[in-house]
This record gives C-alpha cells, sequence and structure tokens, in this order.
C-alpha cells in the first residue's frame, strides 16, 4: 500500500475512517488545498446532523461543547467537533482552554477534535471551515458541531455551515442589546443563556423573551434554553430543542433548502476567491495609468473577463 500515490493513500485512509486521515484532510483545507479530496469525498456528505454553537468569547462555547458531545455519546453518536477561534493567539492547534474543556473527549475514537487557527488559511477561514465540516459530514460522523466566536458578522457565517445555529449569551454582560444590534434574531434557532447559576440570568431570560415578543416569526419559533455548561444542567433541554429544529427541518423541508443555500454559498466562495486571483493577477500585469480610474476598471474587465 506504500506504492500508493499520496493522495490516493490519503483517499483510502480517508474512507477506512482513520482519524489521521480526517487530520491531514482537513491541514489539507486549512492550506486551501482540500479541492481534489473534497471532489473525491463529495457523494459521502449529507448525512450528519450539523449544529452550530456561536456567541461572544468566555460565554462557555466549548464547556457546552463538550456536554453535547457527551450527550451525543452517550446516544451512541458519533462526533466531530470544528472549533474556530479568529481571537486565538495561537496560529496551530487549539486555545489551550479549548483542549482541557475537550480533554474528556479526547480518548474517544468516535470523537474527533479539531481546532481551525486564525491565521494562514491560504482560502480564508471561512472557506477552511467549510471544507472541515465536510471533510467531517464525508468521514461518518453521526454529528458535526461547529464552534465559533462572535454574534454578528462573524468571519465564519455558522448559519450557513450548521442546519441548527446556537447563539450562546451570557447573563450580566449586555449580550441582549448586542443580540438586537447585530440582528442575530434571524440566525439564532436556539438561544441559550449559558451560567444560569448567574445572578443576572433570570433577568437575561426575561430580556430575550420579551425581545421575541417583539418579532414576528414565520416558520420556526427560537427556543430559549437555560444552561449550566459546567455542572451539564440543562444539556439533555439543549438536545431536546436541537433534536425538535431537526425535526422540523425534515418535517418542512427546509433541510433540503439549508442544503442548497449552504452549496451555493460556498460555490460562490471559491469562484469569488478565484475571480479575485485572476484580478490581481491582471493588475500587476498593467494597470492603465493614462485614463480614470472608471475606464481603467472597464478596460481591464473586458481584456480579462469578458468571454464573449
Ligand atoms: N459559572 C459558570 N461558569 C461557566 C459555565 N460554563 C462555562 N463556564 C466557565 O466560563 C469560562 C469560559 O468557558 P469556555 O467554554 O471556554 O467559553 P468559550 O470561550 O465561549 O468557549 C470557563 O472558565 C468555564 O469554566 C457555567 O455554566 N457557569
Ligand atoms: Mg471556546
Amino acid at each position: 500500500m506504500s506504492d500508493l500515490p499520496a493522495f490516493d493513500e490519503l483517499l483510502h485512509d480517508f474512507e477506512l475512517r482513520k482519524p489521521r486521515a480526517l487530520a491531514r484532510a482537513i491541514s489539507l483545507a486549512e492550506a486551501g488545498r482540500a479541492g481534489e479530496l473534497v471532489r473525491a469525498i463529495y457523494e459521502r456528505t449529507g448525512r450528519a446532523m450539523t449544529m452550530g454553537l456561536t456567541g461572544p468569547p468566555g460565554v462557555g462555547k466549548s464547556t457546552l461543547a463538550s456536554g453535547l458531545v457527551r450527550k451525543a455519546r452517550g446516544l451512541g453518536k458519533s462526533v466531530g467537533v470544528v472549533s474556530v477561534d479568529p481571537s486565538s493567539p495561537f496560529s496551530h492547534g487549539a486555545l489551550l482552554g479549548d483542549r482541557i474543556r475537550l480533554a474528556e473527549h479526547f480518548t474517544d475514537d468516535e470523537v474527533f477534535i479539531r481546532s481551525m487557527a486564525s491565521r494562514g488559511h491560504l482560502g480564508g477561514l471561512a472557506g477552511a471551515t467549510a471544507d472541515a465540516v465536510t471533510l467531517m459530514d464525508a468521514f461518518g460522523f453521526d454529528v458535526v458541531l461547529i464552534e465559533t466566536v462572535g454574534v454578528g458578522q462573524s468571519e465564519v457565517a455558522i448559519a450557513e455551515l450548521a442546519q441548527t445555529t446556537m447563539v450562546t449569551l451570557q447573563p450580566g454582560s449586555g449580550d441582549s442589546i448586542q443580540v438586537l444590534k447585530a440582528g442575530i434574531m434571524e440566525i439564532a434557532d436556539i438561544f441559550v443563556v449559558n451560567k444560569a447559576d448567574h445572578p443576572m440570568a433570570k433577568q437575561l431570560q426575561r430580556e430575550i423573551r420579551s425581545m421575541m415578543e417583539m418579532q414576528q416569526f414565520t416558520g420556526w419559533v427560537p427556543e430559549l434554553v437555560m444552561t449550566q455548561a459546567l455542572s451539564g444542567e440543562g444539556i439533555d433541554e439543549l438536545w431536546s430543542a436541537i433534536e425538535r429544529h431537526n425535526a422540523y427541518l425534515n418535517e418542512t423541508g427546509e433541510i433540503a433548502r439549508h442544503r442548497r443555500d449552504a452549496f451555493t454559498h460556498r460555490v460562490r466562495q471559491l469562484a469569488l476567491g478565484r475571480l479575485e486571483r485572476r484580478l490581481d493577477h491582471a493588475l500587476r500585469a498593467q494597470t492603465p495609468a493614462d485614463v480614470d480610474p472608471y475606464e481603467a476598471a472597464d478596460r481591464l474587465l473586458s481584456q480579462h473577463f469578458d468571454d464573449r
């Protein structure tokens, strides 16, 4: 088997569900070079239940993720976790904190945890994350959990990647105001008030409730779950809410729409990246300097991008 070319060997090992092959595949994604592999495994995708946890730093996403992994494992489901933290000062691997919080799962073969570092992604962090989710899905995980920092215009649009998006909020931090500002209402399928042991937790719960009362929902109405990720309290309720949302997506057929939107989003990302590279190349070759910028842009486009 060692005489197989590197790619075939990687694909072979991937198909045998060797964790090292998945790790290498995701490294390729981070280098913007997973295209060939994604092509080869794409027909295996579409099975995983994907869920996203987003929210500000320190709210307890990683602790919640660990609790959800435990819950899923208890149900006999295998889980892949992609943790994205653009604020991480580390260029490789996980934040130490995330490592500790997710450490109990490290020896479990049916759990694979991968942190995406903030820098060094040739195809962009969002693209690398999307590929990682695709790879984990194809690898055969029942559940793929994506953790991303930030609410609002996050670099990684979690709602595109995950069928169920959980927005996690922290009591006593003014988060509910942030939520209103960022227009996060549209992406939250489930609101999670973590640190329910905090004295302000009830107040945040009320604020979110009254915010939702002001909204008009068509279809799914976001659920609100109180958790204490550290003790595991509320994780069962959170899992039930995820299952209800998943059932809703399946019953209404919205799951297919989500899949289509995610696909279109990724195609757009890839095509845009290529166009940008071609444009930069053309600009380096010659930027007309003796005309106004509008004329220059017109010429550039007609010279390099007009296929007619
Ligand atoms: N009091 C309290 N602390 C929590 C709870 N969940 C997580 N934490 C703590 O909050 C801190 C940040 O947690 P972490 O999961 O790393 O947050 P992340 O940055 O959103 O991933 C850690 O010190 C956790 O131990 C909770 O339910 N109650
Ligand atoms: Mg974290």
